[in-house]
């Protein structure tokens, strides 16, 4: 707005001047024609004057739009390079941190044997259930002291039975005490048997009675008036339902019952 009083009031005081310049001449005109006449009429407008000179550089435009994407470069990173070779060993670092404790060991055998003893023991345990195992398996079984008799209701002979017991791992049944040869009445009384062979025989020596590994009987409990080797034949002992003993044919036929000793 400066801009434009000053040039306005530039182009009035031009326009003053030149009034001056043309008029001069008119004021310079003779006084002597005095007679008053009507004024004259306006003459044409003047031709426009010269361009004024340039303005002063206009304020900052606004930013023009964002340029295209400009092409890749021409130089690419290229691939990483091989490793170099291992580098020597750095020094040992600082000691960690102490561990949390460790489990109780096993006990020591030390002085008094307890692990001995303990170990003994349940060698013991595992022989004892291996043999009460074994005397389940069987369809008639009864414990007697350090014993179990046994019996799957076989009927053979004084040799078959011997080798059955054996077999099964244990030996044909010889009551060696009175408890032992009651059981053997429980044994009757389950099996129905009528009589049950003992390991014991005379065969041998007549008259004299063995047990299976020819050591003689420290107890039993023959009938009155046996044993008498009816016929000449009888050389195996066998226990009647009453619990006497008697001496029997061998090859007969009779009820076998097993000891297994725990
Ligand atoms: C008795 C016993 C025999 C047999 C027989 C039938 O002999 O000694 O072992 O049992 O009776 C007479
Ligand atoms: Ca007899």
């Amino acid at each position: 707005m400066v801009l434009l009083s000053q040039f306005f009031t530039a182009l009035l005081l031009l326009q003053l001047e030149l009034l001056r310049l043309v008029g001069g001449s008119e004021t310079a005109a003779p006084q002597t024609l005095s007679c008053p006449a009507p004024p004259g009429v306006p003459g044409t407008p003047g031709h426009n004057g010269l361009p004024g000179r340039d303005g002063r550089d206009g304020k900052d435009g606004a930013a023009g739009p964002k340029g295209e994407k400009g092409e890749p470069g021409l130089s690419v990173q290229g691939p990483p390079g091989k490793a170099g070779p291992q580098g020597p060993t750095g020094p040992a670092g600082p000691a960690g941190p102490r561990g949390s404790r460790g489990e109780p060991g096993l006990p020591g055998n030390g002085h008094n044997g307890l692990l001995t003893s303990v170990h003994s023991e349940l060698q013991l345990l595992r022989t004892r259930l291996l043999t009460m195992e074994k005397a389940a398996s069987f369809s008639t079984f009864k414990k007697v002291g350090q014993k179990y008799y046994v019996s799957n209701g076989l009927i053979a002979s004084s040799t078959e039975a011997a080798r059955f017991c054996a077999g099964a791992g244990g030996a044909l049944v010889l009551p060696r005490n009175e408890a032992e040869n009651k059981a053997l009445t429980a044994m009757h009384t389950a099996l129905g048997s009528t009589y049950i062979f003992l390991g014991a025989t005379d065969r041998e020596k007549e008259g004299q009675f063995v047990d299976l590994s020819k050591r003689p009987l420290t107890y039993t409990n023959w009938m009155p008036n046996e044993p008498n080797n009816h016929n000449g034949q009888e050389d195996c002992a066998g226990i009647y339902t009453d619990s006497k003993w008697n001496d029997l044919p061998c090859d007969s036929a009779f009820h076998v019952v097993c000891e297994l000793t725990i």
